[in-house]
């Protein structure tokens, strides 16, 4: 067939450097991006076969997320704006790893394995983040999509949300929203302008926010929403690329990890910031306290806000909704213990990597999932959004009633159901503290953390940690677990797990215990018995 001519082709001008093989991880591949041409080429393949199988279009968004700037990746959007499936995951460990003179094999494979008819249409969003290496490997997506003949539709420079926003609005026909950058911009500053209503007088301190863009697309995002949010929030932008290097001693992964503030913003005592990651995904929030210290507000407690705040709603509007709360092995124990005992709700624990923890939110009226790292959104099911809508409509309903149901219906709006993203997931903190009238200080006082610690360490090969139990148990290497389990006797209030990272070329360790000195040292030991039982490399871990 001349598709596959034309395919044979193109694919020699993105050639696949023999020998090397990429699995697909937590968010699609991700590594060096000198290796990334072929892997770029092939998943627009890969796409341009997915969206003549759903007949809906398909997002690629070119991006490393949290990673320095010399990585890159790519993630792949599904029709409704959610991650891949599995099984496709799987396709594109196997596309990404023949070798240039099985690849047509490969991808006639793929179209055997699942039934597909070539001479259906196809459709390919393309969108990349700010680093360097983006343009050439975001051109490599658009040349596999046309090598198969599909269409592309290329959004250059935005945000990952962005992107599975534009897929979503699509594939419901615009039901979801305008498929623009500026429909985006619109929908998310209505509701938010909505929100703010209900919270008058609030100063220009209260509406004053510092937020640290990672000197990556999210600043640039946010240069561009800032406008129409008519001073509602008063941003002060830093790290906005225009000098420092990519999530470089900033962005919410440096400051979730390290537990310290961002170089390059300037934060007085008390102010509230935030930080986005590399790609907009993530954000976390944070202040300085008069003593000087610093103090964290991660994904655990943006759920914990949100959900205290969409039950009182849901009371108020006398709707019966069931929330839940999906968190991973990060999670922090005093938020879990915080969420089951005091809030009641139901509390969920998956695998880390979003596309886990949307599956399971889906399963609720209202399903809240965050990862610590600031990595979440909230979830809707229809059946909740048409009760949402139905007594918004309702001429008998008391003003109390009223209030409650209009603010759900525009937090519904303003939240970014297809995945976990930082300028909606701001803005919804924002109206949340404005209505309850809260400071970032109250928040935080919600639930006290238990101190914590990650750190990371280098093996040869980190497929030698297998995992089971949401990832809170080591199953290989031998002994291992039995280490954890034996280190964790020795602190009160301890919990530790290891688990091999999706994203970068190391293994992750978590260690929690009830003071910070018993949590740095768990976790070092903890780090030891990995670097020991599971082949680390280069120098034993030294205590922090
Ligand atoms: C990605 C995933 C997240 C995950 C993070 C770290 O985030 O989307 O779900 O928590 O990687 O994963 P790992 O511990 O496996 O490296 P991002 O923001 O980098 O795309």
């Amino acid at each position: 067939m001349a598709q596959f001519e034309e395919v044979s082709q193109k694919s020699k001008l993105h050639p696949k450097p023999e020998g090397l093989t990429l699995q697909y991880g937590t968010a699609g591949f991700r590594t060096n991006a000198k290796h990334l041409d072929h892997i770029m080429f092939r998943m627009g393949l890969l796409a341009t076969l997915r969206s003549k199988k759903t007949k809906s279009t398909i997002g690629v968004m070119v991006t490393a997320s949290h990673n320095p700037e010399e990585d890159n990746g790519v993630k792949l959007i599904d029709p409704m704006g959610e991650m891949v499936t599995e099984v496709w995951e799987g396709y594109a460990t196997q596309l990404a790893n023949a070798e240039q003179d099985s690849l047509l094999k490969a991808l006639k494979d793929v179209i055997e394995k699942e039934d597909i008819s070539m001479s259906e249409p196809a459709s390919v969003y393309v969108g990349k983040d700010t680093r360097p290496s983006s343009a050439s490997l975001s051109q490599a997506v658009l040349d596999g999509v046309s090598s198969l003949g599909g269409k592309t539709h290329d959004y250059g420079l935005v945000t990952t949300p962005q992107l599975h926003y534009m897929v979503c609005c699509c594939n419901t026909n615009g039901c979801y929203g305008s498929p623009t950058v500026e429909g985006y911009y619109q929908k998310l500053s209505q509701a938010f302008l909505q929100l703010t209503q209900n919270a008058p007088n609030r100063t220009d301190d209260q509406k004053k926010l510092l937020v640290d863009g990672a000197n990556g697309i999210g600043a640039l995002k946010m240069r561009e929403m800032e406008p129409f949010l008519r001073s509602e929030l008063q941003v002060v932008l830093s790290n906005d690329g225009s000098s420092g290097k990519l999530n470089h001693l900033c962005g919410a992964d440096y400051v979730k990890v390290q537990q310290k503030a961002p170089q390059g913003v300037c934060m007085a005592t008390g102010e509230r910031c935030c930080s986005f990651d590399g790609d907009a995904d993530r954000i976390v929030y944070y202040y300085t306290d008069s003593k000087g210290r610093f103090h964290l507000l991660d994904g655990d407690k943006i759920a914990t806000l949100i959900s205290t705040y969409l039950k009182e709603l849901l009371t108020q509007a006398g709707l019966n909704l069931q929330i839940a709360v999906v968190q991973t092995a990060y999670a922090n124990g005093s938020s879990t213990r915080y969420l089951e005992d005091v809030m009641k709700v139901t509390v969920c624990c998956t695998k880390t990597g979003v596309k886990h923890l949307h599956h399971a939110a889906q399963e609720y009226d209202i399903g809240v999932y965050f990862e610590a790292n600031g990595h979440g959104t909230v979830l809707f099911s229809k059946a909740a959004q048409k009760q949402i809508l139905e007594l918004v409509k309702d001429q008998n309903t008391n003003d109390e009633r009223k209030r409650a149901v209009k603010i759900l219906e525009n937090t519904v709006n303003l939240i970014n159901q297809t995945v976990g993203d930082a300028i909606s997931d701001m803005l919804v903190i924002e109206a949340v503290l404005a209505i309850r009238g809260m400071s970032v200080q109250d928040w935080d006082a919600i639930y006290t953390d238990l101190p914590n610690r990650q750190l990371k360490v280098t093996v040869s090969d980190r497929r030698v940690i297998n995992t089971t139990d949401a990832e809170r148990k080591a199953v290989t290497p031998e002994g291992l677990q039995e280490a954890i389990d034996s280190l964790v006797k020795k602190y009160k209030n301890a919990r530790s797990f290891v688990r091999p990272s999706g994203t970068e070329d190391v293994v992750r360790v978590y260690a929690e215990a009830d003071t910070q000195e018993s949590a740095d040292n768990l976790a070092h030991e903890v780090s030891l018995a990995v670097y020991r039982l599971a082949g680390g490399v280069g120098d034993e871990p030294k205590p922090l």
